[in-house]
């Protein structure tokens, strides 16, 4: 594996609510962790995404009448998944997982801060109306190269991958340093089969670890 000056390691959403524990728990989401922790001195620059919500954002079940978790609705023109209360600013659960290296992490971006739209792209909210600031960022970095991995695969590192395509990186995803949530079964695979398509390299951690 040809890792350059110009790649970069993006961290997706390492934080306490993805983990078994947590309130919007992944399957064996801390299973990354150690994955995580061994490619960082692989790389000079480590981003790191973190889910960053308010306490009334609309993306949480509880701040919709009688709905619940798992329900789709329409938030403000855009088709929402409803999801338990998760990541809310300065809890335990947005905090990252205590056993990631984070003094290595470079650059930190928070998304989902808008109450009134998500946002899984560490890129750009759902709507792809703002951006966070982590495509110019990198670019002013002089990173052409983006390495995604990290919670959850069906959505926020999809999202993250397929924008980072779009704004001209080179693309992979660490598939076995991702989990996902699997709402329905086979998201997961279905997910990492689109990013594929699309032009994502799906790749194993010890292609890089070995490298
Ligand atoms: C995520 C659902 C809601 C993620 C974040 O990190 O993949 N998923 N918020
Ligand atoms: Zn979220």
């Amino acid at each position: 594996m040809n890792l350059t000056p110009h790649s970069a390691l993006l961290l997706i959403d390492l934080q306490n609510d993805f983990c078994p524990l947590g309130a919007l728990p992944v399957e064996e989401g801390n299973l990354v962790i150690p994955i995580a922790n061994a490619l960082i001195p692989h790389f000079d620059t480590i981003v790191a995404t973190q889910d960053w919500h308010p306490a009334n954002h609309g993306s949480f079940a509880a701040n919709h009448p009688w709905r619940k978790p798992g329900q789709v609705i329409d938030l403000h023109g855009l088709p929402q998944v409803l999801w338990p209360i998760h990541c809310v600013q300065d809890s335990f659960g947005a905090e990252f997982v205590q056993e990631l290296d984070q003094e290595k992490i470079t650059k930190v971006f928070t998304k989902g801060t808008d109450p009134t739209i998500d946002s899984y792209s560490g890129f750009f909210d759902n709507g792809h109306r703002k951006a966070t600031g982590m495509g110019d960022w990198l670019k002013e970095q002089g990173i052409d190269t983006v390495y995604v991995m990290g919670l959850a695969t069906d959505y926020c590192v999809k999202f993250t991958a397929l924008d980072a395509l779009e704004l001209g990186f080179t693309t992979y995803l660490i598939e076995d340093a991702s989990r996902g949530v699997n709402l329905s079964t086979g998201d997961v695979d279905n997910a990492v089969a689109e990013m594929s398509e699309k032009g994502v390299k799906v790749i194993h951690s010890t292609q890089i670890l070995k490298a």
